[in-house]
């Protein structure tokens, strides 16, 4: 997908163009020219410039999100806010900025990350006294208040949340949603007087991201923790959830949830008095997930057609549309779709009819294919007459006839179907893609077969350095995803696939994103 943000407008729809069966160009309105099995890369951008959800912009790695997108966005968010604020975590806002000083604060582990921040030097013709930089993360910009607001074990725990973007000057190939140099996150930071409080948020957070993932946008994931090489370096242990994109055999860290340990509490001196009058120091967690959440789930389930959006996150669940025939009553088959539409928002589905005359029925169901609307209701002058509507899934194109009587009913029905049988095809497919490696020799040839792998490893930081550097080609070198939280049964004696030194844990492996 190299050079991917250095193309502005790339897919104009109007314009479009698709390849005839001879390799050569045809003008058509609608449709991709790119196929996912054919080029990924191609087809994901095309799927989502198409599908209505990007606009390429004219800053490399920097991305419009049209209304299309930003609706599963705060549809997520109105999954997750609720979930957090039970928690009795409390949102707030800091600045975008921060001072050179603060920055440098923790400069043992913002060293690898230095060469991603953006830092503004100037205001208007004159140079700023010192550059202030625009905020990758949130650590140094809220721990000092974190000091500051913390003085006895009454002001614990203190369980923050924003919203908010950040700015990562990424270098390797930007990609929409994946890896784009702004993106829209959260980013929850928690401060307890215990580590055992610590240690349970870490999981029932990582947990919320699970359901995210799993119940929202119907993706299967596994809970894990990240090897020492992986985890986030400035804390104790990292989880996340991890994501697989079967067409281009890689994993996807989906989101992270930190156990921060003692470390920003000695670097910025967040203590406490505890309830015996002693000093002490706080453990603090972090956790994220970002709009890369979207780009996972337009891999994992678009298709030739498009986009294919899951019923609990699409903006519009059902598009009605009319098919007018040459003498009947187009009035009446009008009013019949906006009645139609009205009877279901009235139950609480996100429904639209378009009725638009300039464009003919086969044309919009391509274009609403393409936007990925899970379910379209068609509403001709027969389904009048029988006092029905036919209605087409977009997951797997099979069409009903629904009878009126029964159409909010049908239409739940149908919804929560799809919604199961997209996570229930993703993860057969993911689980297709899972191979058991027990020695190196299977270990690289799985690879080779873009396989999600699963191997008995000793855990050490050194193996999986030669690993890296072993597998280090073209397409990126192999790597540990995660450690999976429910691990099989390992055999007394069960060898590490590549040391040969005994092993102690399963872990998954592949390439990633
Ligand atoms: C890029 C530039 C500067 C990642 C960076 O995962 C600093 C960083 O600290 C950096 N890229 N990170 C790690 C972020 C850790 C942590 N922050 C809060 C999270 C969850 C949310």
């Amino acid at each position: 997908m190299a050079g991917k943000g250095d193309k502005p407008a790339k897919a104009d729809k109007s314009a479009a163009v698709a390849k005839s069966g001879k390799g050569r160009k045809k003008e058509t309105g609608l449709g991709l020219t790119n196929t996912k099995d054919g080029n990924f890369g191609e087809w994901y951008s095309e799927v989502v410039t198409n599908g209505e959800m990007i606009e390429y912009y004219e800053i490399s790695g920097c991305y419009i999100l049209r209304p299309w997108t930003m609706a599963i966005w705060e549809i997520m968010q109105n999954f997750f806010d609720p979930e957090i604020k039970k928690m009795n975590i409390k949102t707030c806002y800091f600045p975008l900025f921060v001072s050179n000083n603060v920055l440098q604060k923790e400069k043992d582990h913002i060293e690898g990350f230095a060469p991603e921040v953006a830092w503004v030097t100037r205001s208007g013709d004159s140079d700023l006294e010192v550059p202030i930089a625009i905020r990758p993360t949130s650590e140094t910009v809220m721990y000092p208040y974190f000091s500051k607001w913390i003085r006895g074990h009454r002001d614990l725990p203190l369980r923050l949340n924003q919203w908010c973007n950040v700015v990562r000057w990424e270098f390797s190939n930007p990609t929409p949603f994946i890896r784009s140099r702004e993106f829209l996150w959260q980013e929850g930071h928690t401060a307890f007087a215990t580590k055992e409080e610590a240690d349970t948020e870490v999981l029932e957070i990582l947990e919320l991201y699970r359901r995210l993932y799993e119940e929202y946008l119907a993706v299967p994931v596994v809970k894990g923790r990240k090897s020492e090489l992986e985890k986030f370096a400035g804390g104790l242990y990292t989880t996340s959830v991890e994501a697989f994109i079967p067409n281009t055999g890689r994993g996807v860290q989906g989101a992270t949830s930190h156990c921060l340990g003692q470390n920003f509490a000695k670097m910025f001196e967040i203590n406490f008095e505890d309830e015996k009058g002693e000093k002490a120091m706080v453990w603090q967690n972090s956790w994220a997930y970002s709009t890369r959440t979207i780009g996972v789930m337009v891999m994992v389930h678009g298709d030739d057609k498009g986009l294919v959006l899951p019923p609990k996150v699409a903006a519009v669940q059902v598009i009605v549309v009319h098919v007018p025939y040459k003498d009947a009553d187009v009035k009446e088959i009008i009013n019949a779709c906006s009645a139609t539409v009205k009877t279901l928002c009235d139950a609480g589905i996100r429904a639209e009819a378009d009725l638009r005359e300039n464009y003919s029925p086969g044309w919009k169901y391509s274009h609403w294919e393409m936007k990925g609307v899970p379910l379209r209701i068609e509403i001709g002058p027969k389904d009048l007459a029988n006092n029905q509507a036919r209605a087409v899934r977009r997951d797997n194109g099979a069409k009903v006839d629904i009878p009126m009587a029964d159409l909010v009913d049908s239409v739940k029905g149908m919804l929560d179907t799809i919604q199961q049988n997209m996570f229930d095809v993703a993860k057969e497919k993911r689980d297709a893609c899972i191979q058991v490696t027990k020695t190196w020799d299977e270990f690289i040839e799985a690879l080779g077969q873009k396989k999600l792998i699963l191997a008995p490893w000793c855990d050490e930081e050194e193996v999986e350095k030669e690993v890296k550097a072993k597998t280090k080609g073209e397409t990126g070198a192999a790597k540990t995803l995660c450690s999976p939280l429910e691990q099989p049964e390992l055999p007394e004696g069960t060898l590490c696939f590549a040391s040969g030194k005994p092993a102690k844990k399963w872990t998954y492996w592949g390439r990633s994103y």
